[in-house]
């Protein structure tokens, strides 16, 4: 049997549905999230992208040639949004110098984690990071100010072409892949959406 990213989705949809539907983003919509809690996921999530861009850029050292071209265009994003991230954290007058909380720290270490996993499983993971915010940020529909611009960010039709052409690579090498390293992309993508899910309710529980 051969996995694919379609059929992640459809083995573990319940943990899928967990990790991209959350009250924190009910919340947004509605304008009923607190600062409080807000601002936890800003500065965490700033901290988790710092680590993300770092992973990015060890996974291309593995990519095939053929995929440099959107690994990179992935990289050029993230250079904007860590100075986005830095502007909006200015606006609210937020200390980006905050510790890790336990959960973007597991985050961050599995993130690094991932050097030692062949590129089949980086791939997915890979994939899977950056389609649960697409996800999680376009499902609920517009979203009430001043939220509208995170959710545009993950949600934008720019974004979703980045995350399908993401899952095409990561398909592309999961066919060919040895049924261990299929089986390690599944239980790799099942902790994604564990970490996804716990990360929003990191957030959450700031009230
Ligand atoms: C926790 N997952 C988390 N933060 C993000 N910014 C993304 C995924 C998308 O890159």
């Amino acid at each position: 049997m051969v996995i694919s990213c379609s059929y992640l989705l459809h083995v573990h949809a319940d943990a899928w549905q967990r990790a991209t539907v959350h009250p924190f983003l009910t919340g947004c919509k509605e304008g009923s999230i607190l600062p409080a809690q807000f601002n936890t996921w800003l500065v965490q999530d700033y901290l988790f992208v710092k680590d993300f861009t770092r992973m990015l850029g060890q996974i291309l050292g593995f990519a095939p040639d053929h995929h440099l071209d959107t690994l990179l265009g992935g990289l050029v994003a993230l250079k904007d949004e860590l100075l986005w991230f830095q502007a909006k954290a200015a606006e609210r007058g937020l200390n980006l110098d905050a510790p890790r909380q336990s959960i973007c720290q597991q985050y961050c270490d599995f993130m690094a984690g991932l050097v030692v996993e062949p590129y089949p499983v980086q791939a997915t993971a890979l994939w899977a990071i950056e389609y649960a915010y697409n996800q999680g940020w376009q499902l609920p529909g517009p979203m009430a100010e001043p939220y509208t611009e995170f959710a545009d960010r993950w949600g934008n039709p720019g974004f979703t072409d980045y995350v399908n052409v993401l899952a095409a690579q990561a398909d592309e090498v999961l066919k060919v892949a040895s049924p261990h390293t299929q089986t390690l992309a599944a239980t790799t993508f099942l902790r994604v959406a564990r970490l996804e899910e716990s990360f929003w309710q990191m957030a959450f529980n700031a009230a």
